[in-house]
């Protein structure tokens, strides 16, 4: 059976780019595999954080998760620090697995902390929680946007460098590729991912809680370029194809050069897009409104979420300890 596992860390509101290259796809996946969708807190705290502002956003994207139609009775939605004993356990194994060679080799590391004072050693050992994550429910599968590709790779050597070690204990599993959208860009540096930690009041990227006026401001000024004619060109057109991938993973549209062959202008492509944002985005909100209102309903969730993830990790852990001699 396959076993599909992902995660969102609330280091900031989600946005379009978290729910094209991963909520979004979560929703579909969940009808196909076991999943365990988590909110990983744990990660959140690899940079310097707020303890309140890290509360909120868990509960901000717990509801998300359940507002973008995950549906708790069909996958686990679980926040990693309610079984934070068994990912931090098995995250020690797997640091007693990695070289810190690898480690320093994550892009991550070099853009977020390498050489900087203050950098947390947490941020560096990162994959390895990121590893236990994955191989503690026995996943097969993880759907994960471009730029966590080299993480998984890393899983995976960890899984076969355990396996071929200690003895067959972690399933290896493989990385699922976004069809179209696996990295949705900035709006206003279109060379540049959109992120959900950049500066709250960024123009550059849309969240899931923005309203359709906002949304529809910030596609209007998002960057393109002066040359007026709409075609793929991911280099030479960065912001006008973020524009075209956006509107076709928007619209479930396999092919964007399909789209791009639709238009003649910018201006229309821009509304066009940001109809579609928009489209995808109201009922989300609509459903966020609601269960906002019922904090408590969204607890119980979670907390029957941690139980079933805690019974579906322990024997992977115990497993592991056991393999290394610490069972
Ligand atoms: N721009 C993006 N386009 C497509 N997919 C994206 N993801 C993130 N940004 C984009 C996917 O969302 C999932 C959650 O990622 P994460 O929160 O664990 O870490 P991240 O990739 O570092 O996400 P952010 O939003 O860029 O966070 P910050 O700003 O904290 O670094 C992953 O599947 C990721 O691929």
């Amino acid at each position: 059976m396959r076993t599909i596992f992902s995660g969102i860390k609330p280091t900031g509101h989600l946005t379009l780019g978290n729910y094209l290259g991963a909520l979004g796809r979560f929703v579909d996946l969940q009808h196909e595999a076991l999943c365990v969708f988590s909110i990983v807190d744990l990660h959140a705290m690899t940079v310097e954080h707020s303890p309140d502002r890290l509360r909120e956003l868990t509960r901000e994207a717990a509801t998300l998760y359940l507002a973008a139609g995950l549906d708790p009775d069909v996958c686990v939605v679980v926040r990693q620090s309610a079984v934070g004993a068994l990912h931090a356990e098995l995250t020690y194994l797997m640091e007693c697995t990695a070289y810190v060679g690898e480690l320093q080799r994550m892009i991550q590391y070099k853009e977020k902390g390498r050489g900087r004072p203050k950098t947390r050693a947490s941020l560096l050992t990162y994959p390895a929680l990121m590893a236990a994550d994955i191989l503690l429910y026995g996943t097969t599968h993880v759907p994960v946007g471009d730029d966590q590709k080299q993480h998984v790779e890393l899983t995976r050597d960890l899984a076969v460098r355990f396996n071929r070690t200690y003895g067959e204990v972690f399933v290896v599993p493989e990385m699922m590729d976004a069809a179209v959208a696996a990295r949705v860009m900035d709006l206003q540096e279109p060379t540049k991912k959109m992120m959900k930690s950049t500066s709250d009041d960024s123009l550059g990227q849309i969240r899931l809680l923005d309203p359709p006026d906002v949304v529809r401001r910030k596609m209007r000024r998002a960057v393109t370029d002066s040359d007026g004619v709409v075609r793929v060109d991911r280099d030479g057109k960065p912001g006008l194809t973020n524009l075209l991938e956006i509107l076709a993973a928007a619209t479930g549209e396999e092919s964007v050069e399909t789209v791009a062959a639709r238009y003649a202008s910018y201006g229309q492509l821009k509304r066009d897009t940001a109809d579609a944002v928009v489209a995808v985005l109201e009922p989300l909100q609509k459903s966020y409104a609601d269960l906002a209102k019922d904090p408590a309903a969204v607890d119980a969730i979670l907390a029957a979420g941690a139980d079933r993830a805690r019974d579906l990790g322990t024997p992977y852990l115990a497993a592991a300890k056991e393999a290394m001699g610490v069972g």
